[in-house]
């Protein structure tokens, strides 16, 4: 059972392995583990709310593409890292959990605080151990365990590891600090799928048939920001169009929207990790004739073929594999009329969308705009209609876009988004909607100095819902109370519960302006952009029959 001395051995070892931050919320049964992380010299965070502090620590991990470590009690309070586990395991992202356990002998028989934990997460983490043994005596394995934690958390694919640690009483040290005696750890290198000669052969084949090729790209984890050029250089040599979803860190100037590519038929289609978001891509794909390649990560949870479409899936690295074939095709395609034909379409979709992106008014067309383009160093987008909306407006962006994509929750945006501000520095905007502000609005209180903005939409409900075909049933608005489930809320309170500034700007040169400032000085605000309920609705018909 582990002693405070042993524990400290433990975070040391992850220390030497390249984790720095550990998310600690408080607790009796895991003393050993805060007296040991407070020794090892990780940045310790402290977050009462343990549903706050995954998704923190999962924000964390998300934008620095380390493993973010979480340390709770026993009983229900792991139970409450369980949203965050979930997108860890599907977004890919590293995330190691310690429960504190009671000891086996104080199982199933009444002990307070004391629940069934093992294999807690089920199938959703990468790796499962119980470790407290390990911990007890001088057993020479902690810096073995860390190491191979680390490696599982980072992959491939990258993915949450849980470590139960049972502890008997009692836990304190003799005397504070505890020494922390060095660790023996093996240094790791986590594994890179790269595509074998077969897959490019494969791939090239498909770029030399297909003319009138299309490379698309979901959201992705930032670590995708490498591919850049060799995206670039694959849509150079094949003369494919790059339709680059706003989170798929492959947005530039040059990239063009999902909207783009309806009007046309392409003859196949590159898709680079996920799906886009874009209902419109699901429609298309349904008319796509060609040969359907899907690249990237291919473990069971993270294939990225829902519509069971692909004819070519490569399970390897996105920018290793672009580079590899842009590689082996060589010379530059002939512009040719291909190349036109997309970039007209894209020219077209611009003429209608920039004149609804006109004018001062606030709207949630052009308040994403506002934020995507605020000058930000790092912008998280919010599920439902936010990142739907940043999709459709946003121009080049240069900056890592995070996104909760992994299981697509309304959840814990809020503690992701400060978890991504605190780990990084950078100046952080969040694009997120009301209701999902109210889903995690205690965790403004985790934003502490972090230099995040959050910008929430408020146009009093789910506005999504409007979307989708319920809304259209004759009768509808009987039951779309329970949809929408509009709260008639205004979020100063809770700014000022929070202790972050706010602002209410009554146009979008005053949204820009509060965001601009918010940014500079680097200081935490909330920005409450109070817009039309049926705003949305009404822009996304204009732009649908406008696009017909
Ligand atoms: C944890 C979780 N609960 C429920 C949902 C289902 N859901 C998707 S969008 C949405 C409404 C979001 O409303 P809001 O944040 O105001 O965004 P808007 O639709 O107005 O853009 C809900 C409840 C979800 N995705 N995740
Ligand atoms: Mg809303």
């Amino acid at each position: 059972m582990p002693s405070c001395e042993r524990a400290a051995e433990l975070f040391a070892a992850f220390a030497a392995g390249g984790v720095t931050d550990v998310v600690l919320s408080p607790g009796s049964r895991s003393t050993p583990l805060v007296i040991g992380a407070a020794a090892s010299g990780l940045r310790l965070h402290d977050v009462v709310d343990e549903r706050s502090a995954a998704f923190f620590a999962l924000g964390q991990a998300r934008a620095s593409g380390r493993p973010s470590l979480l340390v709770c009690t026993s009983g229900t309070a792991g139970a409450h890292y369980y949203p965050a586990v979930l997108e860890a395991e599907l977004a890919s992202v590293p995330l190691i959990v310690l429960t504190a356990d009671r000891p086996a002998e104080l199982q199933q028989c009444g002990a307070a605080q004391t629940v069934d934990q093992l294999h807690l997460f089920g199938r959703h983490v990468r790796l499962f151990l119980e470790i407290g043994d390990a911990l007890a005596g001088d057993s020479p394995v902690i810096g073995r365990i860390a190491a191979q934690a680390i490696a599982a958390a980072l992959g491939a694919p990258a993915g949450p590891v849980h470590l139960d640690v049972r502890a008997r009483k009692p836990f304190e040290p003799a005397r504070l600090p505890v020494t922390v005696t060095a660790p023996r750890t093996p240094r790791v290198f986590a594994a890179v799928p790269t595509p074998s000669e077969a897959a490019i052969d494969a791939l090239a084949d498909v770029c030399r048939r297909a003319r009138r090729g299309v490379i698309v790209a979901g959201p992705a984890n930032v670590a995708q920001r490498e591919a850049r050029a060799a995206v670039a250089a694959l849509a150079a040599v094949t003369g494919y169009p790059v339709v680059a979803d706003a989170a798929s860190q492959l947005r530039r100037a040059e990239a063009v929207g999902v909207e783009a590519i309806l009007g046309v038929t392409a003859d196949a289609v590159l898709q680079l990790g996920a799906p886009p978001v874009s209902a419109a891509w699901e429609r298309w794909l349904v008319g796509l004739e060609g040969p359907h390649v899907v690249i990237g990560d291919a473990s069971a949870g993270v294939w990225a073929d829902p519509a069971g479409s692909a004819s070519l899936v490569i399970a390897a690295d996105v920018g290793l594999t672009c580079a590899r074939v842009a590689e082996r095709l060589g010379g530059l395609r002939e512009p040719h009329e291909w190349t036109e034909r997309w970039r007209s379409e894209a020219a077209r979709v611009q003429t209608i969308l920039e004149p609804m992106l006109a004018g001062d008014h606030l709207s949630e067309l052009g308040a994403a705009r506002d934020v995507v383009e605020a000058g930000a160093e790092q912008i998280v987008l919010g599920n439902s209609l936010p990142i739907r909306l940043a999709d459709l407006v946003a121009r080049a962006v240069e900056v890592p876009v995070l996104s909760q994509r992994g299981v697509s929750g309304i959840d814990g945006l809020v503690a992701g988004a400060a978890g991504a501000a605190q780990a990084t520095g950078r100046s952080t905007a969040l694009l997120l909607g009301d209701v999902s502000l109210l889903h995690d609005v205690g965790s403004l209180l985790v934003v502490g100095d972090a230099p995040l903005v959050v910008v929430v939409i408020n146009n009093d409900g789910g506005r999504i819902f409007e979307q989708l075909p319920i809304a259209a049933v004759p009768g509808a608005e009987t039951v779309m109370p329970h949809f929408t489930t509009s709260h008639g809320r205004g979020f100063r309170g809770a700014a000022a519960f929070a202790g972050l500034a706010y602002a209410a700007p009554a146009t979008r040169s005053a949204l820009r302006q509060a965001l601009g400032e918010a940014l500079a000085a680097r200081r935490p605000a909330l920005i409450e952009v109070a817009v039309p309920p049926h705003g949305a609705r009404e822009a996304l018909a204009t732009l649908r029959e406008a696009l017909r």
